[in-house]
């Protein structure tokens, strides 16, 4: 892609309504665009990385066994009456009115939809377990809309509804998640520590939040420090053997949000190993058991002929909010580091002097190549002087800039920095466009 024809509207001051640095940036990198209070436009830079974060999202979902489908963002009322939830949610749910006068809403979250979708397909135990999600936008009027995309009214998530015949077989799919969010954070560079908390309006008693620590995180959390650099379980594990050890291990050492926090329990945690610390929170699971089943009559014939709710269990991951807690996680005084498995370019090419023949053309060359090996490199081939390349390239946070100019090429080497270390090297165009491939192809 080339700079002249992309859209990228970067801004060199410090927009002041930005309170957090991840705000900050993704305004001045030009990623995002506010419309109005916790509503943004996604530019097309943001809008690369949050369906790069979809894609990891999605095929984690896919390797756990979860089957993606697509609900829609407007809900009839009806269904919210049936679950009771319809008055208890409050000022949070925005309501809406159709031309005929039918109560609607924007939803906030699917366990209504899914549950009557369940129950009007699924009527044996023979059905069972099933796992559906889906990935699509959700608006809840927050009092406080702010961090930008962190706290947003509406927001893209990624929500997943277990169906299980008893609260054995339900755990199994609440393990199952637990584990596949553990390796989608880890894919992309975040260490999340999954902490007991509140289950608020969604339900039920067994929930756990996935935590990244960061010092302008809006929950207070206290937790064991040996779950802070616990590895993940492991892209190469399968779903199917003793998942209850692998999340024994993560739920034995004392971790908790604010609410659940029980200072006894923390205090019998050894000093040097107690953490207080703030935290965002990018997903949450929760077993609430027949909750809804019941409310809303969802049933299946077990083996001995005789008919129960089923057992539910709801799933959700705060895409676009993760946008924001990787720059949270990744960034420096220059702009974003963007881990590779998300970034929105996997590299960019500056040239340091358009118009001078021998460099335009190496930059075309490079370019060219490095497109045809599907590693998406963004070219930046405007007049802008090279000072100004440099340090847009830096605060857009591309992991590699391949760095081209006249005096170089004349005793035939190129720069390549990688934008985390801040190293550089001399080398051969060549050895460059090599390295490159060698070093992006695997998460192309
Ligand atoms: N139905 C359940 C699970 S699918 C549910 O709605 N869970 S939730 O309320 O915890 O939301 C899931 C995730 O969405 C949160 O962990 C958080 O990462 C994200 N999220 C929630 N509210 C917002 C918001 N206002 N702005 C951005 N992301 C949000």
């Amino acid at each position: 892609m080339r700079v002249t024809r992309y859209f990228l509207p970067t801004l060199k001051e410090t927009p002041s309504e930005a309170q957090i640095a991840s705000h900050r940036l993704m305004l001045r990198a030009g990623m995002v665009h506010q419309e109005a209070a916790g509503i943004y436009s996604w530019l097309p830079l943001g809008f690369k990385v949050l369906k790069n974060i979809e894609q990891i999202v999605r095929e984690e979902q896919n390797r756990a066994g979860a089957v993606e489908m697509l609900m829609p963002t407007i809900q009839p009322a009806e269904l919210w009456r049936q679950s009771d939830r319809y008055d208890a949610y409050g000022k949070e749910m925005l309501r809406i009115t159709d031309r005929h006068k039918r109560e609607m809403l924007y939803g906030p979250t699917n366990e209504e939809m899914l549950t009557a979708i369940f129950r009007n397909f699924c009527k044996s135990y023979k059905e069972l377990p099933k796992l559906l999600y889906h990935i699509q936008w959700k608006f809840r009027d927050e009092v406080r809309p702010r961090f930008g995309v962190m706290r947003g009214r509406e927001f893209l998530m990624k929500d997943c509804y277990s169906f299980d015949i008893d609260e054995r077989s339900a755990r199994r799919s609440y393990n199952r998640m637990f584990i596949a969010y553990l390796n989608t954070f880890a894919r992309m560079g975040l260490q999340a520590v999954p902490m007991r908390a509140e289950t608020g309006p969604i339900g039920g008693d067994l929930s756990h939040e996935f935590i990244i620590l960061a010092e302008t995180g809006e929950s207070a959390v206290y937790c064991h420090k040996d779950l802070v650099d616990m590895p993940p379980p492991g892209l190469d594990m399968d779903f199917e053997g003793d998942l209850q050890s692998l999340v024994d291990e993560r739920t034995a050492l004392y971790a908790a949000t604010e609410d659940v926090h029980d200072k006894d329990a923390f205090m019998a945690v050894p000093e040097d190993k107690r953490l207080s610390a703030r935290g965002i929170e990018v997903g949450q699971v929760f077993y609430f058991g027949t909750k809804y089943s019941e409310a809303m009559r969802a049933s299946v014939t077990h083996p001995d002929g005789s008919d129960h709710p089923v057992h539910m269990g709801s799933y959700g991951v705060g895409v676009s909010r993760i946008a924001g807690a990787i720059i949270e996680a990744s960034h420096d005084e220059n702009g974003i580091v963007w881990p590779l498995a998300v970034a929105p370019f996997k590299m960019g090419i500056i040239n340091l002097r358009q118009g001078d023949e021998a460099t335009d053309a190496a930059c075309e060359r490079a370019h060219h190549e490095l497109e045809a090996a599907g590693l998406e490199p963004l070219y930046d081939d405007s007049e802008s002087r090279a000072g100004a390349k440099f340090s847009r390239m830096d605060l857009i946070g591309l992991p590699w800039q391949l760095i081209i100019g006249p005096r170089g090429l004349k005793e035939g080497t190129v720069e390549l920095k990688e934008r985390a270390s801040g190293q550089r090297q001399s080398l051969s165009l060549d050895a460059g466009l090599n390295l490159l491939r060698s070093k992006c192809a695997s998460s192309a």
